[in-house]
């Protein structure tokens, strides 16, 4: 990561320069700044949902927040069994050459893709829904593959493992 900056944890307001007068705790972690380029309305809208949460309304504890929950997102994986799910992106097909990347990495899960549905949402937008069932590592990788790609706006899979939750 270029550019990243060292932040020492001592639970301090004060300005740079003051940092040799503070002890870090031995058992925090280190806390690292880095800066995120956002969409002005996006970050706009972003920071209304961080003010109605009230004590905890800053916009770094809410961003630790969404890594965390996206970490436990991936913690709650089955590579391992037999997983079945849906993966939703939306995407502009305009945006380079993704229409061509999206199809080229699906060529590559031919037993994993059941069925694809691609509704044309305006003049940029499109919605396609893959319907997925395979060995779960497949699965996930298919998903972090095509999520993976600039332009894709929107990616959410839902997935369940057939044999732990569903009993099949
Ligand atoms: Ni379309």
């Amino acid at each position: 990561m270029a550019g990243h900056e060292h932040v020492h944890d001592c639970g301090h307001d004060h300005g740079a320069g003051a940092e040799a007068s503070c002890q870090r705790g031995s058992s925090s972690s280190e806390l690292v700044r880095f800066s995120v380029t956002a969409p002005d309305d996006l970050l706009r809208r972003f920071d209304e949902q961080i003010a109605r949460r009230g004590d905890v309304a800053n916009r770094s504890e809410a961003v630790r927040d969404l890594i965390r929950a996206s970490i436990a997102k991936e913690q709650m994986r089955t590579p391992d069994e037999h997983v079945i799910g849906s993966l939703t992106m939306i995407y502009d097909h305009h945006t380079g050459d993704l229409t061509r990347r999206l199809d080229e990495v699906q060529h590559d899960y031919t037993d994993e893709i059941v069925s694809t549905m691609h509704v044309h949402l305006d003049h940029h937008n499109c919605l396609e829904i893959l319907a997925l069932k395979g060995r779960g590592e497949r699965v996930y990788e298919l998903a972090d593959r095509l999520l993976g790609l600039r332009g894709v706006k929107h990616g959410e899979l839902t997935c369940a493992a057939t044999k732990q939750s569903l009993g099949l």
